[in-house]
């Protein structure tokens, strides 16, 4: 299978794509400008979603912006341009949106004074210290993938949930946006790393809530094992990997958090086995932060080689950046508003986000009767779609059946709510009124 996207690139090694441009995701434009290493990736490998699912992603390139981090390898960046009729295509499988498209190439994750940038900066900073030298980073790859990426690769099934159109952006049936970094792990293999962190945007059709956002970021991280290493511990080598993971992992949030209460809890990911999350208690809650476990012997034997064992993990950035800076709404990073921007500083992990803003949440609420094919994704996206992000949550909350008729009714509560300024009842009427239809 060819490549399925036309992308111009043009070389820019000294000169990655300013950040500004690459980020500015204007929303009039339609064309965006992407940094991409010049390594190419092929391949796929899937990943898992949050709250079980999966996504895959597609073989184009990896994007590498060069930065300077303490000592941290990083791959040259490429410019590469995507324009939306790449993207948005009239291919029956495409399902992505506008609001979707605007957010490819923002890349959040590279702005020093944002608490995405800072947090990033924060974790290769420990990584770097705990093993200096030792893992690269790649922080530009291409966030259009292959379904062989996104899924196959990491032995994703064909009938994972994951992989519906429900759940992951097609632009076409062989090419998705990367529903998690884990996409980039075979390719990574191939190409003979053995330690490594990836960082990028990442897309899900989801519901809305304070936590869950359809575009977020993670940093997948892989570390490869010789036998001598078990062999020396006199431990199995399963045993010995999974200690490693954990005490990795542990760190890391001590480092981030100091003393918080944290827990492991089993889970399941095609592509590793055994498989854990970690939680955090944050607001009153479990939040789970990350996924991880040993990587299936089949991906490391079949991509890197025979004889190893890995481990593999990936975070939530935006989860980690709410628990460090006590930020309550997930929308919060996407705002620009100053009021937001100015309260961080690069470097800075102690900031407690202020918040600037009480204007209340105005709630309407929809009952309709639901169709076989209705999902609660579609829902959001409709909703999304029609009125952005002063969508705050969308909640079902009556249910209904009619014996006779055997139709079932759902009644869902939906939150509006900005983060900026008030919001006026006519722009909220005419907004539901919108919805309703
Ligand atoms: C994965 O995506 C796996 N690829 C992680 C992994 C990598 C497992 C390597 C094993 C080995 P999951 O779907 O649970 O797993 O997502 C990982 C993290 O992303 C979650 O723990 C959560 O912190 C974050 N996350 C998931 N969905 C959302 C969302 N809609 N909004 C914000 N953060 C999310
Ligand atoms: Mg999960």
């Amino acid at each position: 299978m060819g490549p399925p996207l036309r992308l111009s690139t043009s070389r820019a090694l000294h000169l990655p794509a300013p950040r500004s441009q690459a980020s500015s995701s204007s929303s009039s434009s339609w064309a965006k400008v992407l940094s991409t290493t010049q390594s190419a990736l092929r391949g796929g490998a899937d990943a898992s979603r949050r709250e079980s699912r999966w996504v895959a992603s597609s073989p184009l390139r990896t994007f590498g912006r060069r930065r300077d981090f303490a000592g941290i390898a990083r791959s040259v960046a490429t410019t590469t341009t995507i324009s939306r009729s790449d993207i948005i295509t009239a291919d029956p499988k495409n399902n992505v949106t506008d609001n979707i498209f605007q957010k490819l190439g923002v890349n959040l994750h590279h702005r020093k004074d944002h608490p995405l940038g800072i947090i990033k900066g924060a974790i290769f900073q420990y990584f770097e210290e705990s093993a200096p030298g030792k893992f690269k980073l790649f922080e530009d790859l291409y966030p259009v993938v292959t379904t062989k990426q996104n899924f196959d690769e990491l032995l994703i099934p064909a009938d994972h949930i994951s992989r519906s159109d429900n759940d992951t952006y097609y632009v076409n049936s062989e090419t998705v946006l990367r529903c998690h970094t884990s996409a980039h792990q075979a390719e990574l293999l191939r190409e003979k790393h053995d330690n490594f962190l990836v960082i990028g945007d990442v897309y899900r059709r989801d519901t809305i809530d304070a936590t869950h956002y359809p575009v977020f970021h993670q940093m997948e991280g892989v570390k490869i094992f010789d036998p001598s290493e078990w062999e020396a511990a006199g431990m199995s080598e399963v045993e010995f990997v999974e200690r490693d993971l954990k005490q990795t992992l542990e760190g890391l949030a001590k480092r981030l958090f100091g003393d918080v209460e944290c827990r492991w809890v089993d889970a399941y990911f095609p592509f590793t086995d055994p498989s854990i999350e970690l939680e955090i208690f944050f607001n009153g809650e479990w939040l789970e932060v990350l996924g991880c476990g040993v990587m299936q012997q089949k991906i490391l034997d079949e991509n890197y080689g025979e004889g190893k064992k890995a481990w593999a993990f990936g975070l939530g950035i935006e989860r980690l950046a709410m628990i460090l800076f006590d930020i309550p709404d997930i929308r919060l990073f996407w705002s620009g508003d100053e009021r937001f921007l100015k309260q961080f500083k690069a470097g800075d992990l102690r900031t407690k986000f202020k918040s600037f803003s009480k204007f209340p949440p105005c709630n309407k609420d929809v009952s309709f009767w639901i169709s076989d094919d209705f999902t609660e994704n579609n829902l959001c996206e409709t909703i999304r779609g029609i009125a952005g992000d002063i969508v705050e949550e969308v909640k079902l909350i009556d249910e209904f059946t009619n014996p006779k008729k055997g139709k079932t009714s759902h009644c869902y509560r939906i939150v509006y709510r900005s983060m900026e300024r008030s919001l006026t009842d006519e722009e909220i009427n005419s907004v539901q009124d919108d919805v309703r239809r």
